[in-house]
């Protein structure tokens, strides 16, 4: 069938023709954390909510504060709006938010411990997350594009296995050292849970998803490989296995020089940049696959002469290549909303050029 007798109305998100290898004169644009505490919206609906994660299970509201930054800057993609916690919450490990510390667990440390997880009936436990899929991509305008995601099994882990967030990942990372097969039980079970989890994000109506590896950055070479590359790889050959084609993001923070092999072995479609890459850097990597990144969130706080100079700078090094533009890390709270248009603005406006 030709592109050309399909309906106007049915024209390519832009962010898919990135995926399609078609370098655009404009990048398309998203944030990491786009809804968030930066918006005034969103805190108001969160009050309504109570509890984050009572936030994430309701489909009415996660839609609603999925679509508010798409209504204030009109992005080329809105994410869903969930959490990487809820997998291992659907697994059976009690999870819940302190206000103003974060995520808390009850560690899982031990193969004992992983065999108590189920991962069945794990997609009934998250319904309400692809409802709120649903119900987001039929408010959507059609030309923005669906993010679905999940953590990476070693991102998930991390916070499974010190029950909180952590600096250095040490327990994660002691585990592994000193129990190969105990840890293995855990990843396994994480890549399982993660190709259900994205599949039925798609089947629900993500028209992209993108897997979260925030800690790849703390393990040493051949423990990336093991923890970082291969489970990632697997999610993937996971989901192409069940004829799901959808474009896959990998962000594996933190992988420095390790992007090029990420991207050959994982084969995700795109890569997440962080703020450390280089641009000759991502420059490369556009050559294997289409490129995501890479603005420092702390850029976004400070504003002006100082954010207009790295946008200008990163779409002059990205021209000519598939290209996302992004930040290296997600929004942080205290970003001021203005930040965000100026931001949006230059892109669109292709920059500094025309000024
Ligand atoms: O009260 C609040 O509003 C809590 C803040 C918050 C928000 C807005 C949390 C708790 N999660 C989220 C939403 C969220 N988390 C999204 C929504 C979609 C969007 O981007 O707009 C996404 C994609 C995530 C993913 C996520 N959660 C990651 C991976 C990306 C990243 O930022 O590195 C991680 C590591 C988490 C865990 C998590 N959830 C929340 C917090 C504060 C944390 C980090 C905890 C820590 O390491 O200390």
């Amino acid at each position: 069938m030709s592109g050309s007798s399909k309906p106007a109305a049915a024209a390519k998100q832009a962010l898919l023709k990135v995926f399609s290898g078609e370098t655009l004169a404009t990048p398309p644009i998203w944030l990491m954390r786009q809804a968030g505490r930066y918006l005034p919206e969103y805190r108001e609906v969160r009050a309504k909510a109570g509890a984050f994660l009572d936030l994430c299970f309701n489909p009415e509201l996660a839609t609603e504060v999925t679509l508010q930054p798409i209504r204030r800057y009109g992005f080329d993609a809105a994410i869903i709006f969930s959490d990487i916690l809820v997998v291992p919450w659907a697994l059976g490990q009690p999870v819940r938010f302190v206000e103003g510390e974060g995520p808390r667990l009850d560690p899982v440390t031990t193969a004992e411990a992983v065999a108590g997880l189920r991962l069945e009936g794990l997609t009934e436990r998250l319904a309400p997350v692809y409802e709120a899929v649903a119900r987001t991509r039929a408010a959507l305008p059609r030309e923005t594009a669906l993010i679905g995601f999940c953590g990476a099994p070693w991102t998930v882990a991390t916070y499974m296995v010190a029950g909180q967030g952590t600096t250095d990942q040490a327990p994660a990372r002691l585990w592994a050292y000193r129990d190969r097969a105990g840890f293995q039980k855990l990843i396994d079970l994480l890549v399982e849970a993660s190709v259900e989890h994205l599949s039925a994000q798609i089947e629900a109506g993500a028209d992209v998803v993108q897997i979260f590896d925030t800690w790849a950055g703390s393990l040493p070479d051949s423990e990336f490989e093991t923890w970082s590359v291969v489970p990632t790889r697997r999610i993937v050959e996971g989901l192409r296995a069940i004829g799901i084609d959808t474009p896959i993001i990998g962000f594996p923070r933190g992988a420095g020089n390790r992007g090029g092999d990420y991207v050959r072995t994982t084969g995700v479609d795109a890569i997440g940049c962080d703020t450390a890459m280089s641009h000759s850097t991502m420059q490369e990597l556009a050559t294997i696959a289409a490129v995501q990144g890479k603005l420092d969130p702390l850029l976004l706080v400070a504003g002006g002469t100082a954010l207009d100079r790295e946008i200008d700078l990163t779409i002059e090094a990205m021209a000519n290549h598939r290209f996302i533009f992004n930040l290296g890390h997600g929004i942080v709270p205290q970003t001021p909303p203005e930040h965000v248009k100026q931001l949006v603005d230059r892109v669109r406006r292709g920059g500094g050029r025309h000024v």
